[in-house]
């Protein structure tokens, strides 16, 4: 009893300290099984022949490691320079991990080859080291009409599509000195080298189509993610004034997202005063923003390899002219009847006509703009997609229809990122506010 009141008077100085009230939310995570169910998923789908996919090489940059999209889906492994093998004729999953000096491990840790657990948690067949993979796939690929699935469409990272990585991947080509083919296109050619009887296929259709559906645990990762990012968009509009540089409102926002877990931002931080309001892929961050002026700011948080993506407009000074207000109100409205019509079964035509519709109805000029169905949302933030898109219950799309009138200096976007539910949806970033009235008494409270 004495020891029960004293764990209660410790607790409750703790929450009066402000330590427990302070704590983050811990993120949520995935469950081991849900990669062996993904695997089981893809392998059921496929049916056939060997199923091949590569890790991350390794790390690249200043930021957190970061494991290949395809890869973690099927694994949730963070392992580099590792290969998954799946064999659908037995439902069996072999991991290929490179062995470690005992330096690399004393330097950087071990891998899932020095982890006697790992084959359990993971839910595999094996884990072996890379070097045999070869004597692996000869022993199962030297057989006549094997077939071989790969991915032969360009990877995803988080911040860019595959028709992204393609489209980058072409325009480096622009110079003949910067044209070596991708890591993707030299393994599909070694292949072809190492196992000219085999046929290779492309798998990337497959993965796909269960990418696009999202899962119970990546839901509650998103919807968790939606509200830290929220919170991140709003600490930076109370951190802009006129004066402040446009990379302090990235900070701020920064700050909340790895205070809650996230590894960091889904992309890089557009954060665009003025002029740059109309440059969509602004990144720059360093200009001084002034009284009179818009801010527009695009930001999404990665937490446990879900993205999100957010974009808000808002007056520097705390109020909208009445030209931006005039503006604003068109974006507003338009997104909010591309979100009307969002259910399960829509295509980007019926939200066509649907806000056509809408605006008619309320006697707004669209000027132009015609809503639409965005893009979707997940391990990457412009996550992939195949065939032609139509709402289902559990796909994640960001819509985020803008203006743009570069010869006033005013652009406008506004981006919420939602979850097709059975019928509707749900927005996973409401906790930042659109509404002009509500942008105004969130801004009132700086002081400055
Ligand atoms: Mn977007």
């Amino acid at each position: 009893m004495k020891m029960k009141k004293r764990l209660w008077l410790l607790l409750l100085m703790l929450v009066f300290s402000g330590q427990i009230v302070a704590q983050a939310v811990i993120p949520a995570a995935y469950t081991p099984g849900e990669f062996e169910k993904r695997r089981l998923a893809l392998m059921k789908a496929v049916g056939q022949g060997l199923i091949i996919l590569f890790a991350s090489p390794g790390q690249t940059g200043a930021g957190h490691f970061r494991q290949d999209n395809d890869f973690f889906y099927f694994t949730g492994c963070e392992d580099t320079n590792a290969v998954l093998v799946m064999n659908p004729s037995t439902g069996d999953s072999f991991l290929f991990v490179p062995q470690k000096t005992e330096r690399e491990k004393m330097m950087e840790g071990g891998n899932s080859l020095d982890d006697p657990g790992a084959r359990d948690r993971l839910r595999l067949r094996n884990i072996y080291p890379v070097s045999y993979l070869d004597e692996f796939l000869a022993r199962l690929a030297g057989r006549q009409d094997q077939v071989l699935y790969l991915r032969l469409s360009p990877e995803d990272s988080v911040g860019e599509s595959r028709s992204e990585t393609a489209l980058f991947l072409a325009r480096r080509h622009r110079n003949p000195y910067n044209a070596q083919p991708s890591l993707n296109q030299f393994r599909a050619e070694r292949f072809r080298q190492l196992y000219p009887a085999a046929q290779l296929k492309d798998v990337t259709p497959f993965i796909d189509a269960l990418r696009m559906i999202k899962t119970e645990e990546e839901i509650a990762i998103l919807r968790q993610n939606g509200k830290i990012s929220a919170e991140a968009v709003k600490k930076a509009m109370l951190a802009s004034r006129p004066g402040a540089y446009e990379y302090e409102l990235e900070a701020a926002a920064v700050e909340v997202l790895l205070r809650n877990g996230c590894r960091g931002p889904a992309y890089p931080p557009i954060v665009g005063s003025g002029p740059n309001t109309c440059i969509q892929h602004y990144e720059k961050n360093n200009r001084r923003m002034e009284s009179g002026e818009l801010v527009l700011m695009d930001f999404g948080g990665d937490l446990n390899y879900m993205t999100m993506d957010i974009t808000r407009t808002w007056p520097v000074s705390g109020r909208f002219t009445e030209e931006q207000k005039k503006i604003y109100r068109v974006v507003l409205e338009v997104q909010k009847a591309c979100l009307e019509a969002f259910r399960p079964g829509v295509t980007s035509r019926d939200v066509q006509e649907y806000v056509a519709r809408k605006m008619k109805e309320k006697g707004i000029d669209p000027l132009g703009l015609r809503g639409g169905l965005g893009h979707l949302v997940g391990l990457s933030v412009h996550d992939v997609q195949s065939g032609e898109l139509v709402l289902q219950e559990g796909m994640v799309m960001a819509i985020e229809p803008a203006l743009y009138y570069p010869e006033r200096n005013l652009g406008i976007r506004i981006e919420d990122t939602v979850l097709i539910t059975k019928d509707g949806c749900e927005v996973l970033t409401s906790a930042v506010p659109k509404e002009i009235e509500e942008i105004e008494a969130l801004l009132a409270k700086r002081k400055f």
